[in-house]
């Protein structure tokens, strides 16, 4: 049986890094092959498109050539990792996937979204995630977790517009999946984020069980 493809989202300072290993021990000890990846990156291609994206010194990187990179980096992502591990029956926990997308480069950027549509049905084909779990905290509060970390990278150096938009992509999707996404507190302390993730797992491990 097809594994399941769980990714966790959030704008800048959610908290993400600080509940990814978490999760995977959740899901590992409910008796889950899971495998912990992420976005962009994951294979030694991606990962390298990935410095590419982050590099500050990229500064004249046009807003379609991030977007094809993204998806570029996704393309392999998928075909030597993300597609061979379901199909082997391995549960994905993905740092990030095209919700990002859609909220960086259609909220953030302003691309259209019906251009991002069109490479994530070319690039995914069917395959969408199972379950999506948002962490959702103000702009203010998320800029000021962030701020407290060395050198910004390419998306980071953005102002809080920018992370204002972000957020209101990300919510709108959200909204329009409410089967797929979990909107998670993110701006409580960090055992009470865990006590709400561990609440959708545990529900959606009864539920897939
Ligand atoms: N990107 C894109 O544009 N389009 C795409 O399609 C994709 C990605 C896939 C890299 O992503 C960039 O790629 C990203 C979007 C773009 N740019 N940005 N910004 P990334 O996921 O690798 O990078 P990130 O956003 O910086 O994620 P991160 O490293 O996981 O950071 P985080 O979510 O902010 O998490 P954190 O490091 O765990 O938390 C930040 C600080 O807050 C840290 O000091 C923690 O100790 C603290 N923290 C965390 N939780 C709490 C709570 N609950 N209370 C108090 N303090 C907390």
């Amino acid at each position: 049986m097809r594994g399941r493809f769980i990714t966790l989202e959030g704008g800048e300072g959610a908290g993400k890094s600080s509940n990814l290993e978490h999760i995977y021990r959740r899901l590992s000890s409910a008796g889950r092959d899971v495998l912990q990846t992420r976005e962009p990156g994951g294979t030694p291609l991606g990962e390298t498109l990935r410095g590419l994206l982050l590099d500050r010194g990229q500064s004249a990187m046009a807003d379609d050539t991030e977007l094809l990179l993204m998806f570029a980096a996704r393309a392999q992502h998928l075909a030597e990792l993300i597609r061979p591990a379901l199909a082997r029956g391995q549960w994905v926990l993905c740092d990030r996937f095209t919700d990002a997308t859609y909220a960086y480069q259609g909220g953030g950027r302003g691309i259209d979204n019906e251009r991002i549509r069109l490479l994530e049905q070319w690039v995914q084909r069917e395959l969408r995630p199972d379950l999506t779990l948002l962490l959702d905290l103000p702009v203010e509060q998320g800029l000021q977790r962030a701020g407290e970390r060395s050198a910004p990278d390419r998306f980071e150096q953005e102002q809080a517009a920018f992370f204002q938009r972000v957020r209101s992509a990300y919510r709108e999707r959200a909204r329009l999946e409410p089967e797929r996404f979990r909107i998670i507190d993110a701006s409580q302390p960090l055992a009470a984020v865990q006590a709400q993730i561990d609440a959708v797992l545990d529900e959606y491990l009864a539920e897939t069980a």
